[in-house]
C-alpha cells in the first residue's frame, strides 16, 4: 500500500474520530539502518546487531513529524485557527510546517541565541511568527502554558496527548522493520522527555514484546538523571537543553516498567558518537541526536550493559543539516588549491 503518513498507516492503533481530515506529509516509514561499523566500533566482537533508526529524513528533517501530524489534525477538527509552541528548535519547524499545510497561524517560542541555523531557517521559511525570549526552553514552555490558559490557542507541545499519540508510530515502525519483534535496547535522547514517554506507550500498545529502555540526557542539562530542576541547562546540543522536563514523570515510570536506565553524557561524548555516525556508517545527524548511541557506548564500556548477542536501536533524531554551524566548527576547514589539475596532484602525491 502506498505510504500516506503514519496517522493512515496506524490508524487502528489511534483514538481519531472516523471523518477525521488528516493534515499530514507522508511522514514515517523512516529507515532503519544496520550498523556493523558501528557496531564493531562500539562492542568489538560480541555480535551486537545495532540499528539506527534515522528519524532526520522526516519531511521537516526531525522526528517530531510523527507527532506533530496528530496535534494538528486533531487542533483543526476542533477548530482551532492558531497554534502555539515553545521550542529548542525542531518542534517549532514540524509546527510551522504542518500549520503551514492546514492554513493555521502559528507561533513559536525559542531561546535567543540557543536554536540551530537550520531549524530557525525552516520556521520562518514556513512562515511561522518566531519570538525570541530571552529565556530558556522551560521559561518558554511556562509562556505558552499560560496563555492558551487565558487564549482560544491550541498548544502543540508534547504537554498535548495527542503529540504522544502520533510519535509512538515509531515503535510500531520499528518493531514491524525487525519481522514483528521488539529491540533488546532502545537507546534515545531525552529533553522535555515526550519521545521516550510515547516509545513506551507506543511498544506496550503494540503488544510485540518490549525492549529496556536507555535515555541519554547532556551532562549540563540533566534533570532526570540527578533528580532535580536545572535552572540554567547548557549543552553543545541545543536540542536537548531542557532543564526542567514536561514528561519527566512519564519519562520514570518508561524507565522503571522497561528495567531501562537514564544516563548522562558529556558533550565530548555526544560528539565522539556523532562523528562515529558519519564517519563510519555515513550517517549525519545533528548533535543532540547522537546523545542515545553516546549512552549505549558509555554503558558498554561501563559494563552497565552487555552487548553479546543483543539487538539495539538507536533513535536517531534530527538531520544533522540541522546544526550546520556545529559541524563546520569541529571540522578542519577546507583545503584551498588553485584551479588547476597540478595543484590537485601535488596535493595528492604530498598527502598520500
Ligand atoms: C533532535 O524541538 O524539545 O525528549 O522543542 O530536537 O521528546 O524532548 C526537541 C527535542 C531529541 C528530545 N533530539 O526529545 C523542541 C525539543 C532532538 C530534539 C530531542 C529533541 P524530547
Amino acid at each position: 500500500m502506498k505510504w500516506q503518513g503514519v496517522i493512515q498507516q496506524y490508524r487502528a492503533y489511534l483514538p481519531f474520530a472516523d471523518d477525521v481530515q488528516i493534515v499530514t506529509l507522508n511522514e514515517g516509514n523512516t529507515p532503519l539502518i544496520r550498523a556493523d561499523r558501528l557496531a564493531e566500533q562500539i562492542a568489538p566482537k560480541a555480535g551486537l546487531k545495532l540499528y539506527l533508526k534515522y528519524e532526520g529524513l522526516n519531511p521537516t528533517g526531525s522526528f517530531k513529524d510523527r507527532g506533530m501530524t496528530a496535534a494538528i489534525t486533531q487542533a483543526v477538527r476542533e477548530g482551532a485557527k492558531t497554534v502555539i509552541c515553545a521550542s529548542t528548535g525542531n518542534t517549532a519547524a514540524s509546527a510551522a510546517a504542518y500549520a503551514a499545510r492546514a492554513g493555521l497561524r502559528c507561533l513559536v517560542l525559542v531561546p535567543e541565541g540557543k536554536i540551530a541555523l537550520g531549524k530557525l531557517a525552516a520556521s520562518l521559511a514556513y512562515g511561522a511568527e518566531v519570538i525570541s525570549i530571552n529565556g530558556s526552553f522551560d521559561d518558554g514552555l511556562d509562556m505558552v502554558r499560560a496563555i492558551v490558559e487565558r487564549l482560544p490557542i491550541a498548544l502543540v507541545n508534547s504537554v498535548n496527548p495527542w503529540r504522544l499519540e502520533g510519535q509512538k508510530t515509531g515503535s510500531f515502525e520499528i518493531i514491524d522493520q525487525l519481522g514483528g519483534q521488539a529491540p533488546d535496547w532502545h537507546c534515545l535522547p531525552v529533553g522535555n522527555a515526550g519521545n521516550i514517554s510515547a516509545y513506551w506507550l507506543g511498544y506496550k500498545q503494540y503488544g510485540k514484546g518490549l525492549p529496556r529502555i536507555l535515555g541519554g540526557q547532556a551532562a549540563g542539562s540533566a534533570p532526570i538523571v540527578l533528580g532535580h530542576v536545572v535552572e540554567k541547562p547548557e549543552t553543545l546540543a541545543t536540542a536537548i537543553r531542557i532543564g526542567n522536563p514536561a514528561r519527566w514523570r512519564q519519562a520514570l515510570e518508561a524507565l522503571d516498567e522497561s528495567g531501562g536506565i537514564i544516563t548522562a553524557v558529556t558533550d565530548a561524548k555526544i560528539l565522539e558518537s556523532w562523528k562515529l555516525l558519519a564517519r563510519l556508517e555515513g550517517v549525519f545527524v545533528e548533535p543532540a541526536s547522537a546523545t542515545g548511541l553516546a549512552a549505549l557506548k558509555q554503558q558498554i564500556e561501563l559494563g552497565e550493559i552487555d552487548p553479546v548477542g543483543k539487538t539495539a536501536v538507536c533513535i536517531l533524531t534530527g538531520h544533522g543539516l540541522k546544526d550546520p554551524a556545529t559541524a563546520v566548527d569541529q571540522a578542519t576547514p577546507p583545503l584551498t588549491l588553485p584551479a588547476n589539475v597540478e595543484a590537485l596532484e601535488a596535493y595528492l602525491a604530498a598527502s598520500k
